[in-house]
């Protein structure tokens, strides 16, 4: 037991019991020190897990390949054990909790024998912040360990904090690969056949089984920071939310925040380290977090936000150093790279990374790429985790404990017509219907039709901790309580013409929409009603050198009305499935927005002379 640890009665039992169940060969209690991850770093090499890399191009970093069946989120495994099953909703997977402790019990039985049990405490947020939470992982994977070591705040600082009876989110993982005596592990030791991802939202509890990878292992991340901490703040009338946090600095230094959300593969990480183009002189990007924001309510009446988390769990393929110069960096010492390709001179390589694949490089699955074969080195989701503080764009308010104010909401997709690159929602309840609508388009054929839209609210689909449309009612009741509530925006960078080249170029040169949203949420610019929302007019946008014309723009900002009377009416594909929870005011909103396309021009023009 550490020194540290002041005999909280409640976590001693859980270790216990879990302990007694899971029957490990030893408990090691995680203090969050450097000593404690070299060691378990040096460990994962002796077990042929981690490759060192060359520590003069890679200080102290590290490879890994996963199994191959052991790559991402497992969204058909993953359930909302709510007491009552309309609680969950029709969007998440259910089971009774008691049936699933039951079925869970049975695997988690004796799961980590022949393995070490790592207790690890640990805070999603800024120590001693009033927004952070604390969580106890129990784990059997070292390699959890030293990811959550810098995905979050982790050791006997924490349990300074959690002190005798301070209260937890219950974390429990196993790989489900438990070793008889004398057997010798494996690189990347998981269950082949059966993975749960349970979450318990009353017992504020987490069970994992089976995954060592990412969302599924690294419980702090999506099971905690959106799935649980979703329920606890609809409960206590705050937000969990799937976004990336930036400050926005003018030349004159004034300092604005803004909240986005995109889904999965939508190049957040990217929007969050955005560079400006070297023509906007004095405009200044800041990180305050690349993933999860969680938003409170301040005694001022406007919303704070701080980022749960303490690196970054990017992914690797794409970038590189024109894409986001600030993940480059940021990864360069002191990360951890899993299913990329490693070079046998310690180097790794990911597509996109640079133009040549290098000459001899071992793939994901540890073989000698042929590039004949058509395959890619890296797979597709491989992924780097990187301390965030190693962000050369992180915001000097990025752990301020009371958090940083929240100006605007950007909600984005990926859909190749029909919605604008950037357009204002009239109000609060129609942003929050703008973002209940939101959708992209499929780019893997994994997930079925390639291009057909997937709705997915808020980006939460496969996060929300409980039943969807009482989130959307949540948003509405905070959104009342606000004297001035943070203005909402839609953005899509991802719009192509009729021969499928995209209208937008995207990743700097953003920043030319995210100044208006500044500007306008600053009260500096006026704008255009739309029948959809309100648009920026093309003089008010800051072209500086891109060379992007009025025919561009027009196309690129067009509101179709045919399509758009196909798109509100196809939202009810959504909505059919949560008709009895639905907020009313979803549905005359609805008939306002059909109403004013009925009503409006069919062809008009941002254009300066036409106002
Ligand atoms: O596939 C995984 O396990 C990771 S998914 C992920 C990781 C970091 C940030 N976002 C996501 C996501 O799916 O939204
Ligand atoms: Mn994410």
């Amino acid at each position: 037991m550490p020194p540290s640890m002041q005999n909280n009665a409640a976590l001693f039992g859980y270790v216990d019991e879990i302990a007694k169940l899971t029957l490990p060969k030893s408990i090691v209690w995680c203090n969050g020190s450097q000593e404690e991850y070299d060691g378990l770093c040096d460990f994962l090499v002796g077990t042929g897990t981690f490759t060192r890399l060359n520590p003069e191009r890679w200080p102290n970093c590290f490879a890994c390949n996963s199994d191959p069946s052991d790559v991402a989120r497992v969204e058909d495994k993953t359930f909302i054990c709510s007491r009552r099953k309309e609680d969950a909703g029709p969007t998440n997977n259910w089971m009774d909790p008691k049936e699933m402790k039951l079925k869970l019990n049975a695997h988690f039985a004796g799961s980590m024998k022949g393995r070490t049990m790592y207790v690890i405490p640990f805070c999603m947020g800024p120590l001693g912040s009033p927004l952070s939470k604390i969580g106890v992982q129990i784990t059997d994977s070292a390699y959890v360990v030293v990811n959550m070591h810098i995905m979050t705040r982790v050791g006997d600082k924490v349990l300074e904090i959690l002190r005798t009876d301070g209260e937890f989110i219950k974390c429990l993982h196993s790989l489900g690969a438990p070793l008889d005596i004398n057997q010798k592990d494996i690189p990347w030791p998981c269950n082949p056949t059966t993975k749960y991802i349970v979450h318990y939202p009353e017992d504020r509890a987490i069970a994992s089984y089976g995954s060592g990878y990412g969302g599924n292992a690294l419980l702090g991340k999506k099971c905690f920071a959106l799935r649980i901490a979703s329920v606890m703040a609809k409960e206590e009338g705050w937000l969990a939310e799937h976004m990336l946090i930036l400050g926005v600095e003018n030349p004159k230094g004034e300092k604005t925040y803004v909240a986005a959300a995109f889904p999965s593969a939508c190049g957040k990480t990217n929007f969050a380290m955005l560079i400006p183009p070297e023509d906007m002189k004095g405009w200044k990007v800041t990180t305050v977090g690349d993933d999860i924001a969680w938003i409170k309510p301040g005694k001022d009446g406007r919303l704070y936000a701080i980022n749960p988390e303490n690196g970054y769990f990017g992914v690797a393929p794409g970038t590189n150093e024109k894409t986001n110069p600030n993940a480059i960096a940021a990864l360069s010492k002191n990360s951890i790279f899993t299913n990329v390709g490693i070079t046998p001179d310690g180097d790794v390589w990911w597509e996109g990374l640079t133009e040549k694949v290098p000459e001899k490089i071992y793939n994901w699955k540890n073989q000698l790429h042929d590039p004949a074969s058509g395959q890619p080195v890296a797979h597709a989701n491989s992924r780097f985790t990187a301390p965030a503080y190693q962000c050369p764009s992180i915001d000097p308010d990025w752990e301020n404990p009371s958090g940083v104010p929240i100006s605007a909401f950007i909600f984005g997709g990926r859909r190749s017509t029909t919605i604008p690159l950037l357009y204002q929602a009239f109000n609060w309840n129609f942003g929050v219907y703008m973002a209940a609508t939101m959708g992209s388009e499929t780019t893997a054929a994994a997930f079925g039709e390639l291009g057909k839209v997937r709705r997915d609210p808020f980006a939460m689909l496969p996060f929300c901790g409980y039943h969807m449309a009482d989130y959307f009612n949540h948003w509405l009741q905070l959104g009342r309580n606000l004297p001035n509530p943070p203005r909402i925006f839609g953005v899509n960078w991802f719009r192509k013409d009729e021969n499928g080249k995209f209208l937008w170029p995207g990743f700097g040169e953003n920043m030319r929409m995210l100044k208006w949203v500044v500007e306008r949420v600053n009260g500096e610019v006026s704008a255009i009603e739309s029948p959809i929302g309100w648009m920026p007019k093309f003089n008010d946008i800051d072209w500086g050198n891109l060379n992007y014309n009025i025919e561009q723009y027009d196309d690129v900002m067009d509101v179709d009305r045919e399509a758009w009377k196909k798109e509100i009416l196809a939202h009810e594909e959504l909505f059919s499935r949560m008709f009895d929870r639905l907020p009313k005011e979803f549905f005359f909103m609805r008939e306002l927005l059909l109403s004013s396309l009925w009503r409006s021009p069919e062809h008009w023009s941002l254009a300066p002379e036409t106002h």
